[in-house]
């Protein structure tokens, strides 16, 4: 039986990789961190909360990664903790800096000093390439971040290349695109419109505000790229890949299915910050646009090559763009019908 570390287990990715995992036979162990109200609502609702081994685990506590390391002697680690929420990091680029990039040299330094032989995967992002010097972005694509978050994770990324080439430590670096799923934050642009048009619906809320609807992204679903994560660490040899799906949508078309998913049928009105969507049927509006949710230097587009992966790894994502949304419309308005919403 492999043993695995999970940092970030009580997060999106954390929770859909654990269950992966689980299934594949692994003993799961996971890292969270001190909170004062339990935190395990994704593991909880995929059913396997009680099936994984916890430690504490802080990105900014060495101690803590030592003590795993001596403790279970994990075959493979997945650094999936961070302050992922980009918007947040222009509010806290120290913190978010403290944990994605040096929280990240944490662990390898961690791993150099104990000579441990784990696999290591680094979650690495697209937002690296945030001001997009290619028009498809592949592994070969110049990085050019946009927001603390970008530059910590370009750090992050950097220093996993470098310990894999100096130390020889086995040091994967996966670039994923956006991907999303019914366990996603509701910080995260498409969480929060499916789960705010579901209030609409069920009349919990008034209206959707939002930022950029021109932003782009290629958005696929987290349960497929957590397979990806796990590919990389099984290659015979540490390397970077992209995981994406090679199509891009923006927020406005996300807009437009979701209300689609949940009856509505939108009517967009106007442009710029007085853009706005109405619902035909009860002609209210139901999305406009709120300057207060614009970003300082914004990501306007971004799609992946995901052809190495699929080359070396044998990865394809499978959702599509609409099964994608549908699932998380689905989800939400049986939340909010319920009135169980607990993440
Ligand atoms: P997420 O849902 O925000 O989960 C982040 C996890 O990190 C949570 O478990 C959180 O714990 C934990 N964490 C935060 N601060 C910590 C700290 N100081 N010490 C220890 N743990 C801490 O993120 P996700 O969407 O699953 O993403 C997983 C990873 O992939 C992140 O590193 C993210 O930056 C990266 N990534 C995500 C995407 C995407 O589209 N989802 C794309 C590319 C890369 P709490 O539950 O206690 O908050
Ligand atoms: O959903 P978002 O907040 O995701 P973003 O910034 O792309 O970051 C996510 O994906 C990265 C991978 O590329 C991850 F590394 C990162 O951890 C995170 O998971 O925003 C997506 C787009 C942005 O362009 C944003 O400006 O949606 C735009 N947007 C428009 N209105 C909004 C809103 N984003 C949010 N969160 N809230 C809005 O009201």
């Amino acid at each position: 039986m492999k043993t695995a570390f999970i940092t970030g287990i009580t997060g999106q990715d954390g929770a859909y990789l654990a269950k992966f995992l689980l299934e594949k036979g692994y003993a799961v162990h996971g890292g969270v961190r001190r909170t004062a109200s339990m935190n395990r609502g994704r593991l909880a609702e995929l059913g396997i909360e009680n099936e994984i081994q916890y430690h504490d685990f802080d990105l900014l506590e060495l101690s803590n990664i030592v003590s795993v390391i001596d403790e279970i002697k994990p075959d493979e680690i997945y650094n999936l903790a961070a302050q992922s929420f980009v918007a947040a990091s222009f509010r806290q680029p120290l913190l978010t800096s403290e944990l994605d990039a040096l929280g990240v040299l944490r662990i390898l330094e961690a791993l150099r000093m104990t000579g441990s032989q784990a696999r290591f995967y680094q979650a690495s992002t697209s937002e690296m390439f945030g001001k997009i010097q290619d028009q498809i972005q592949s592994e070969m694509t110049p990085l050019y971040p946009r927001s603390p978050y970008g530059v910590a994770k370009l750090f992050a990324h950097w220093i996993t290349v470098n310990y894999r080439e100096a130390h020889n430590i086995f040091a994967a670096s996966g670039i994923l695109f956006n991907h999303e799923s019914p366990l996603r934050g509701q910080e995260f642009v498409t969480r929060k419109i499916t789960l705010t048009l579901a209030k609409i619906k069920h009349r919990n809320a008034n209206i959707l505000e939002l930022g950029n609807l021109n932003a782009a992204r290629d958005w696929g679903f987290a349960g497929d790229f957590v397979q990806g994560m796990w590919k990389m660490l099984q290659h015979k040899v540490a390397d970077t890949y992209v995981l994406a799906t090679g199509r891009t949508n923006s927020v406005r078309d996300f807009v437009t299915h979701a209300a689609d998913a949940l009856g509505f049928r939108l009517a967009w009105e106007g442009d710029g910050v007085n853009e706005t969507a109405r619902d035909r049927s009860t002609n209210r509006i139901v999305v406009r646009v709120n300057p207060a949710f614009f970003r300082a230097s914004e990501v306007d587009t971004l799609i992946g090559c995901p052809a190495k992966a699929e080359r070396d790894l044998d990865w394809k994502p499978k959702a599509t763009f609409e099964e994608l949304v549908e699932g998380m419309a689905s989800a939400d308005n049986d939340r909010v019908s319920r009135g169980c919403v607990l993440f």
